[in-house]
């Protein structure tokens, strides 16, 4: 790679100096000058073609993109605000969409249409008030409009309705995992510390907390469906970022303070994975595992296993050497399921006891 790096500067200095030693042919006397150097209307209708054959190519380039790669983009969201995040989203994507490519092709049509030409003037035009006008309050309203819209989203968001008696679960983060703290029958957390961690309190919970006892500390995230749950996140070392893509949720977690974020998830794991996108990822996804499989076998390794879908929680700040792999298994089941998968959980109490 660095040898790579070396040539590409190497040559690009040669080039440089090339260019450089023309443009000093050219500025010489005007007799010396080979005017075979200088464009004339041939070369430039010719690189006016190039440009607008440019922009046609990657606009091609970008509509295939948008067509052909729609399959990687995420599922309908699985959490209720979720498709407010989209429509957001999806109302920004399209004004951008026309303004740029209005601006472009105003920018390559002229760019053809006014190319050099023997005889042609540029016109002197020193301003227009009614011009800028136009293009200063159109953006302005625009972009207002968007910033207000999408601050009523946020907060719509952000703010975490007590009423609605949402469920109160922790995510700890450390290099490189993520364990859930579930506040238990109080829905009340127990003080935490890293001071206090020793031994199997791994997530430094107060012991002289009476809250604490009826907490339940977990490896996977197990939520109930239309129930609204409040993240409180918490960090041991350094920044991470609790990033649930399904849910369209994203949280900074930082050491030193608590963080949070809420959101009520509408669809099962199990919906989930007999969505019809669902079903045809999962099932490309296996296809190609099967083809590697057989490499892998003939070079007598372990063939790959079926994949299942799954939601995760993902670490979405670059942490350290295994940021890549901190995820926590999510799954999203009806309230019976929960409540028997709770059951089987040890509290901080019992797990504290000495054996
Ligand atoms: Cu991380």
């Amino acid at each position: 790679m660095t040898v790579f790096l070396v040539i590409i500067v190497i040559a690009l200095f040669a080039v440089t100096i090339w260019q450089m030693s023309k443009i000093f042919d050219l500025s010489r006397s005007s007799n010396e000058v080979d005017s075979s150097q200088i464009a004339n209307d041939k070369d430039n209708k010719t690189q006016a073609y190039l440009s607008v054959g440019f922009a046609i190519f990657f606009y091609g380039l970008m509509f295939y993109s948008f067509w052909n790669l729609s399959k990687f983009y995420l599922p309908e969201a699985s959490s209720e605000h979720g498709s407010e995040v989209d429509t957001l989203m999806f109302i920004t994507i399209i004004i951008i969409m026309i303004v740029q490519i209005l601006t472009q092709a105003l920018l390559y049509w002229f760019s053809y249409k006014y190319r050099g030409q023997k005889g042609n003037k540029a016109l002197f035009y020193a301003d227009n008030d009614k011009l800028e006008f136009i293009w200063t309050i159109i953006p302005v309203i625009v972009l207002a409009g968007l910033i207000i819209y999408g601050l009523f989203t946020w907060s719509d968001i952000m703010n975490i309705n007590e009423d609605d008696d949402p469920m109160v679960v922790e995510l700890y983060a450390y290099q490189f995992a993520w364990r859930a703290r579930y506040s238990g029958e109080d829905n009340t957390l127990g003080k935490a510390n890293v001071r206090f961690i020793e031994g199997v309190n791994q997530l430094g919970v107060d012991e002289s907390d009476p809250y604490g006892n009826d907490d339940v500390i977990t490896t996977e995230l197990h939520l109930p469906v239309g129930k609204p749950v409040v993240f409180k996140f918490r960090s041991q070392d350094v920044l991470h970022s609790a990033y649930f893509p399904h849910f369209r949720a994203q949280m900074n977690v930082v050491p030193g303070m608590i963080t949070q974020f809420g959101f009520t998830p509408s669809i099962t794991t199990e919906e989930m994975r007999e969505s019809e996108y669902m079903v045809d990822k999962v099932q490309t996804i296996n296809e190609i595992r099967k083809e590697n499989s057989i490499e892998l076998i003939a070079q007598g390794e372990v063939p790959l296993d079926t994949y299942e879908f799954d939601y995760f929680l993902l670490c979405n700040k670059i942490c350290g050497q295994a940021h890549y792999n901190m995820q926590m298994k999510i799954i999203v089941e009806s309230q019976e399921d929960y409540d028997a998968w709770m059951a089987e959980q040890n509290t901080f109490a019992t797990s504290m006891a000495p054996q």
